[in-house]
């Protein structure tokens, strides 16, 4: 059996439910035999190796640990894994990937190491990086992965010319996307998509897959003049809405927001519209590790302009909607030459039902 694909199972399992911390998976096995498994808890209760030490017990002495990420070895909001590793006599430990976390950064490895213990690092780095690759985004720079996802028909369309969009994407795609929705701690729309979907955005059907809370993504809302509706279905959803505004919306506007339950958030640009630097740096602060945006064309465009996107998912169903005048994924000025456009990287191609998934990211030096 391989352990530290099982390890990344369990990791899995945390995911979605642990940010702003890594979700991490640990296997204790002696021989060809797993004694103990655990992954991360929310915030405050036990780390992965925690939870595999104490399934395993007495069996952890001169046994082996799996572990998806380097065990932390500080005071957070628990104690450092590294003693009770060692306390527990774990003999050897085989770590995925070293913890970016300035405070863990390879010196959970040298811990071990100064107590005896043998440490590999390396085997399942890239799905362990991968895993966790909003983290890894949020503890080196601060800044939320930002995710820029759509449907689009294979005309490249997102709506009709008369602004139907309801469903490009077939029922499994469309499952597809409430598990990244599950999985990111914000989700973010502009408000021509609010005025013309009037959507729910909220996470259904995946909630609690490993643990047990029905976190849901905090909503956020561009919207410059502040023309979001207040009888929005969203009002009403369970979790937190952000409603950012500009310089034009009233004061009223404000006040009636934040009556509707919603938190409102003034961030104008030079132009009074809304600062999205500003944003991702408030997202980063509010501790959001991944931000999932949605549309329209209006607000993907300005954040490919500004260079803010990390990922697309790019859902592509087998259609033609046709129409010069029907939305298209990204708006904004885009570039003038094709030697300007920016291509992915690390692309990946899934099938869900009739749809195809195209994934990929902008890497920035
Ligand atoms: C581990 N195993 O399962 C996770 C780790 O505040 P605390 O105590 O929960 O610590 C949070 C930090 O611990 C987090 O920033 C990251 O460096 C590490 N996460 N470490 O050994 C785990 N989730
Ligand atoms: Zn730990």
């Amino acid at each position: 059996m391989d352990f530290m694909e099982q390890a990344l199972k369990l990791a899995r399992l945390a995911l979605g439910e642990v940010s702003p911390n890594p979700a991490v998976g640990a296997v204790i096995a002696r021989g060809d035999e797993i004694v103990g498994e655990g992954f991360t808890q929310p915030p405050g209760g036990d780390h992965a190796e925690i939870g595999a030490l104490k399934q395993a017990g007495d069996k952890s002495r001169g046994a082996t640990m799996y572990v998806t990420l380097e065990p932390c070895c500080h005071f957070g909001r628990t104690p450092p894994c590294t003693h009770a590793i060692i306390t527990a006599g774990i003999r050897e430990v085989h770590i995925a990937t070293l913890d970016d976390n300035p405070v863990v950064f390879g010196k959970g490895k040298a811990e071990l190491e100064a107590a005896g213990i043998k440490v590999h690092v390396g085997n399942r780095r890239e799905a362990a990086r991968e895993l966790n690759e909003a983290y890894f985004k949020y503890i080196n720079t601060g800044l939320p992965l930002v995710t820029a996802k759509y449907a689009m028909s294979l005309d490249g369309k997102i709506s009709t010319r008369m602004m139907d969009s309801k469903w490009i994407s077939g029922e499994d795609s469309r499952n597809y996307a409430h598990t990244l929705r599950h999985a990111s701690d914000a989700i973010m729309v502009g408000i021509g998509t609010v005025l013309a979907d009037n959507p729910h955005l909220t996470a259904r059907g995946c909630a609690g897959r490993g643990g047990t809370s029905h976190k849901q993504p905090l909503r956020v809302i561009v919207d410059s003049s502040g023309r979001t509706p207040l009888d929005s279905c969203m009002f009403s959803e369970p979790g937190k809405t952000l409603i950012v505004l500009g310089k034009q919306a009233s004061r009223d506007r404000e006040q009636a927001y934040l009556k509707a339950g919603a938190d409102t958030l003034r961030l104008p640009d030079a132009d009074g519209r809304v600062d999205l630097k500003a944003l991702m740096r408030h997202l980063g602060e509010r501790q959001v590790t991944s931000l999932l945006v949605e549309g329209g064309g209006t607000l993907l465009g300005t954040l490919f302009d500004l260079g803010l996107i990390d990922k697309v998912v790019a859902i592509i169903a087998p259609m033609i909607i046709g129409g010069s005048q029907a939305g298209t994924p990204v708006g904004g000025s885009g570039v003038e030459k094709i030697a300007d456009a920016v291509r992915l990287e690390n692309v990946k191609v899934a099938q869900y039902g009739p749809d195809t998934v195209i994934s990929g990211y902008f890497i920035r030096e």
